[in-house]
C-alpha cells in the first residue's frame, strides 16, 4: 500500500505536451517587445498553474479582445503548470498561423529554474513528462520578454529597475537570460529587478525590500514619475502580488493586476482596456461575474 500525503499528479500526459512550448520559443525574439496599441486589451497576471483560470480568460476574452497580455508567473504553487503553458503556447501559435497572435506573454520571477525547483514546477514537469522535459521550459522561460508598452502603459511583472532609465535599456539586456539570485553581475541584477521589485508608498526613490530579500528593491512615486516622463508613458501595469483583484496606487499611475487563485477567499480579476476606458472584470467565482469601472485619472498631465 502506498501512503499518499499529497494530491497525486496526473501522469497521463505525453511528452507531446512540450511541443507547443518548444514551437512558441521560436516566436520569442528579444527582451523588449516594444510599443503597441490595441482597442480592446486584457491584462492578467500570476496565473500560478491554474488551468481553470487560464481557460476562463481564453473562453471569455480571446474572441473579443485584440490582445491578452499575461504579466508573468504562469507556473509553481499549483498542479497544472504544464497544462497552462501548453494551452497558452498553443493559442499563441494558432494566432501566429492566422497572421497575428493575440497572446502576449511577459516573464515573471517564477519563470526561472531556481524558483521552479523551490516552488514545484520542476517536480510537476518531471513527474508528468520525465525529468528531461524541463529543458524545454527552461529555454522558453529564458527567452520570454521582460516588458512591453501597451497603449502607452509600461507592462512588466515586478516594476521599475534601478538599471533601466530608458526603454531602450531593456533591449540591451542579455538574451536569452537565465535569471539567478547567485549571479551578482550588473546585467543580471538589472533584469532581476524588473521581475522582482515592488512599489512603495514610502518617501524613497529606490529603497530596500526586506520582504523579498537582497538585490530586490522598492520604487517610490518620484522614481515612477521620472521614469514615466523620461519615456513619455502614462503609467505602469504590473503583477507580482498575491491578494486578488486590481489595485491602483500613485494617483492611478500604477496598477497591480492579480489573477491568482492560490490565495483563497480573494477576488480574482483581469484588467480590461476598452476604447480608452478601464474596467476591473472579476472572473467566475461561484457563478457570479460582474464588472466595476475603475476610478482612474483619464488624462494625466
Ligand atoms: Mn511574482
Amino acid at each position: 500500500m502506498t501512503l499518499q500525503t499529497e494530491r497525486p499528479l496526473q501522469t497521463a500526459l505525453g511528452y507531446e505536451s512540450t511541443r507547443p512550448v518548444a514551437e512558441a520559443t521560436r516566436l520569442l525574439r528579444g527582451p523588449f517587445l516594444g510599443r503597441m496599441e490595441f482597442k480592446n486589451v486584457i491584462f492578467a497576471s500570476d496565473i500560478h498553474s491554474s488551468l481553470s483560470v487560464t481557460k476562463e480568460i481564453l473562453d471569455r476574452f480571446y474572441g473579443k479582445a485584440d490582445a491578452i497580455v499575461f504579466l508573468g508567473d504562469y507556473v509553481d504553487r499549483g498542479m497544472q503548470g504544464v497544462e497552462v503553458l501548453e494551452l497558452l503556447c498553443s493559442k499563441m501559435l494558432e494566432g501566429e498561423r492566422g497572421g497575428r497572435t493575440k497572446i502576449i506573454m511577459l516573464r515573471g520571477n517564477h519563470e526561472s529554474e531556481e524558483m521552479n525547483k523551490k516552488y514545484g514546477f520542476t517536480r510537476e514537469a518531471g513527474e508528468k513528462l520525465g525529468y528531461g522535459s524541463y529543458g524545454v521550459y527552461g529555454r522558453f522561460f529564458s527567452r520570454l520578454p521582460f516588458a512591453a508598452v501597451v497603449n502607452n502603459w509600461f507592462c512588466v511583472h515586478g516594476g521599475l529597475s534601478m538599471g533601466i532609465a530608458k526603454l531602450d535599456d531593456i533591449s540591451l539586456l542579455p538574451w536569452p537570460n537565465v535569471l539567478s539570485i547567485y549571479d551578482r553581475g550588473v546585467a543580471n541584477q538589472t533584469a532581476m529587478q524588473l521581475v522582482w521589485n515592488d512599489p512603495t508608498e514610502d518617501p524613497v526613490y529606490f529603497g530596500e525590500n526586506p520582504k523579498r530579500g537582497t538585490g530586490v528593491f522598492t520604487f517610490g512615486k518620484t522614481a515612477l514619475a521620472d521614469f514615466l516622463s523620461r519615456n513619455g508613458l502614462i503609467g505602469v501595469i504590473r503583477g507580482h502580488e498575491s491578494p486578488g483583484g486590481i489595485k491602483t496606487q500613485m494617483d492611478g499611475r500604477l496598477i497591480t493586476v492579480s489573477t491568482t487563485w492560490y490565495v483563497t477567499g480573494e477576488s480574482v480579476s483581469v484588467l480590461e482596456f476598452d476604447n480608452g476606458r478601464m474596467y476591473e472584470v472579476e472572473l467566475c467565482k461561484g457563478g457570479d461575474m460582474y464588472e466595476v469601472e475603475l476610478q482612474l485619472r483619464k488624462n494625466p498631465p
